[in-house]
């Protein structure tokens, strides 16, 4: 809350091409707030650095992922959109907020045991407390909502515990935040293993559906899913493959799974996998169509970093100077 307006805040990292599974538990998700709402959206280059980039690619990445929430449906006119590290503030309230943060705590958190499996050459220091940076962006405009996929529960279940107990030593300083995790699309699984969740960084090229794939791709990609024992479509904690891939169609096409369990009766696997295929397709082509003619103004995509920035940074400025203050720091 900045005086009597709630926020919202919400961020990507520009560490891959992004996948459906960025979309539609977390873009997609991002127009749909109530106007009464202040939105920030953030590209999270900081948080990016955590896993080794290749330079070119990261700075492509970050216009790429810009342009990605325009087309997908954010006016900057709107939406405060900027990169996290063009405001200074996030690193620097990302230290503070380090030291009232525990050891412990970190150590539960489930992503930092999965990357560091993941990239056991650059268990870095960054990777560890990553989760603290997302505490301060979130914090710095007093976020009231944070639109997130189901995966990042814990880390703001981590935030809401940083600002609890700086409000409790400090007295009221932060907003105390909210996960809204979208009822379909929380959690999109990989095509090739249906129990992991579908990752940008994914190596196997089949596993993963991008936003930006070619229509040829994503129906190949969708024929070639696995799905389970049986023919039947329907969902079930035994049918991981088939309930990923039902709920994929009911996000793009606004089916319920009963109406789509009717729709795939005694029909094959193959029907429902095409169908799933023509259904992505056809909602990303907009989004694909837009995000081209984005990138060829490059100049426009600028102007939006900058005006980006410099809201976002009048509002983290204040919180920052606030929380200096509190902790005793001579301005
Ligand atoms: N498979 C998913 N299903 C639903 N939501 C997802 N999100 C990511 N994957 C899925 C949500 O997208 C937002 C941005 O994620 P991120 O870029 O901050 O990083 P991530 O969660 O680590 O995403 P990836 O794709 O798995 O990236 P890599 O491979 O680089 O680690 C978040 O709100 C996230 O919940």
């Amino acid at each position: 809350m900045i005086g009597d307006q709630k926020t919202i805040l919400s961020g990507v990292q520009p560490s891959g091409n992004l996948t459906i599974g960025n979309y539609l538990g977390a873009i997609k998700n991002f127009s749909a707030f109530p106007a009464e709402y202040k939105p920030f959206y953030c590209v999270v280059d900081l948080h990016a650095i955590t896993v080794r980039q290749v330079p070119a690619e990261l700075r492509r990445r970050t216009y790429e992922t810009l342009a990605l929430y325009i087309a997908s449906g954010l006016d900057p006119e709107k939406n405060v959109l900027f990169v996290q590290s063009h405001v200074p503030a996030h690193a620097e309230l990302g230290w503070i907020l380090d030291c009232y943060t525990m050891f412990g705590e970190l150590s539960r958190m489930t992503q930092f045991k999965d990357k560091s499996a993941k990239h056991a050459d650059n268990i870095n220091a960054g990777l560890f407390t990553y989760p603290v940076l997302m505490a301060a962006d979130i914090l710095l405009y007093q976020a009231d909502l944070v639109p997130i996929g189901a995966d990042q529960k814990q880390h703001l279940e981590l935030t809401r515990n940083i600002a609890d107990r700086f409000n409790q030593v400090y007295g009221e300083t932060f907003t105390v935040p909210e996960p809204y995790i979208a009822a379909t699309g929380m959690k999109i699984m990989s095509l090739q293993e249906p129990t992991l969740k579908m990752s940008k960084s994914d190596p196997n090229p089949n596993a993963v559906v991008r936003i930006l794939d070619p229509r040829d791709e994503i129906l190949r990609k969708f024929k070639r899913a696995v799905t389970d024992s049986g023919a039947e479509v329907r969902f079930s904690p035994d049918k991981p493959g088939v309930s990923n891939l039902m709920t994929i169609y009911s996000c793009f096409s606004g089916k319920t799974f009963a109406e789509i369990e009717a729709e795939f009766a005694g029909k094959g696997y193959g029907d429902f996998k095409t169908a799933v295929g023509e259904v992505t397709a056809d909602a990303l082509a907009p989004v694909q169509a837009e995000f081209a003619r984005l990138m060829n103004d490059k100049a426009y995509l600028e102007n939006v970093m900058k005006s980006g920035a410099e809201q976002a940074g009048y509002y983290a400025r204040k919180t920052l100077s606030k929380v200096r203050r509190k902790i005793g720091f001579v301005n």
